[in-house]
């Protein structure tokens, strides 16, 4: 019996500053348009899906920066897409910025099941950059600034017919994000990203570094943990700042499965079989007969790196 769960990678071309929530959604209405006549039934947007990757962007007064994030979930914006997805009966995947009522600020991405119902959410752990302005850099990266580190942890969902997490931009660099996963037997894990094809401290990791990181990072994670991993992207040049393609969906044994090779909004659909899954998950990654957690302590131990233990 196979269980195939079609997935839709909708990468976004870039989003300027002026640009409006409302026509963001009509062009991701598009995309989940395009996603449905080619059989896809789960579409996954990037990261701050909505507005500009605007952590490159310094508010002196943190609260301007409020106007970059949504306090609620669906809203007046987000609406017709909620509406959308529930007639095609399709499930989906973004991030947004959020801002609680509480008054806290996380970098989110949430699951929607196909009947537009939330069914997961998943905070940012691993945020980059910074938080006060830093002229040392070729550009500002102020995530630190503008969000918490998310408080939920990574877990996985029944959804969609399968397991499914959730990781965003920076967690997929992180070998930890896709363990947690996998101890729940994660079966697809959806991400996305911003990734600006220069780094701010070192001009000369460019574009082709950056995607050469992105694609190991994700395939590891995925080969390691014997699950797909569907990474999408905001792509191309928003206000003079140029943020890398790399749309991939990979399988379990790491393979990239497709790949979108440009930097507008676009679709990659892939079927993926999730009892693709098993032979890793039962073979040479079967973590109950292999892991051998007593020699695992420092990794929860310690945070940055400390003396070694050997004489
Ligand atoms: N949005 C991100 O998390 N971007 C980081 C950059 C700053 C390195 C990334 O890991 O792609």
């Amino acid at each position: 019996m196979s269980r195939v769960l079609t997935v839709a990678a909708a990468q976004l071309g870039p989003i300027q500053k002026a640009e409006d929530r409302q026509s963001v959604v009509t062009r991701m209405i598009a995309l989940m348009d395009e996603a449905h006549a080619r059989g896809g039934n789960f579409i996954v947007y990037p990261e701050l899906a909505l507005t500009t990757f605007f952590p490159r962007w310094y508010h002196e007064d943190r609260a301007e920066a409020d106007s970059w994030f949504e306090a609620s979930m669906p809203n007046a914006a987000t609406a017709p897409l909620f509406d959308k997805a529930r007639a095609l009966g399709m499930a989906m995947s973004f991030g947004y910025a959020e801002l609680t009522p509480e008054g806290r600020h996380f970098n989110t991405s949430i699951l929607v099941d196909h009947a537009g119902k939330i069914a997961g959410k998943y905070r940012k752990v691993h945020l980059p950059g910074h938080v006060d302005y830093d002229d040392t850099r070729s550009h500002q990266h102020l995530e630190k600034r503008y969000f918490e580190p998310g408080d939920l942890g990574w877990p996985v969902w029944n959804f969609a017919g399968g397991l499914v997490g959730m990781a965003i931009c920076n967690d997929r660099r992180w070998p930890e994000t896709y363990r947690v996963m996998g101890l729940q037997g994660v079966e697809m894990v959806v991400l996305g990203f911003n990734t600006p094809s220069v780094n701010s401290q070192r001009s000369d990791e460019g574009l082709a570094d950056r995607l050469f990181h992105h694609r190991l990072s994700v395939q590891a994670g995925a080969y390691q943990n014997s699950t797909f991993v569907v990474a999408v992207a905001k792509a191309g040049t928003e206000d003079g700042h140029h943020l890398t393609g790399g749309t991939l969906v990979v399988d379990p044994n790491g393979k990239i499965l497709g790949e979108l090779d440009h930097e507008h909004d676009g679709v990659l659909v892939v079927a993926c079989d999730l009892d693709d899954t098993r032979f890793g998950k039962e073979t040479i990654f079967d973590f109950a007969r292999h892991r051998r957690v007593e020699h695992y302590g420092l990794i929860i131990e310690r945070t940055g790196v400390g003396a070694p233990l050997g004489e």
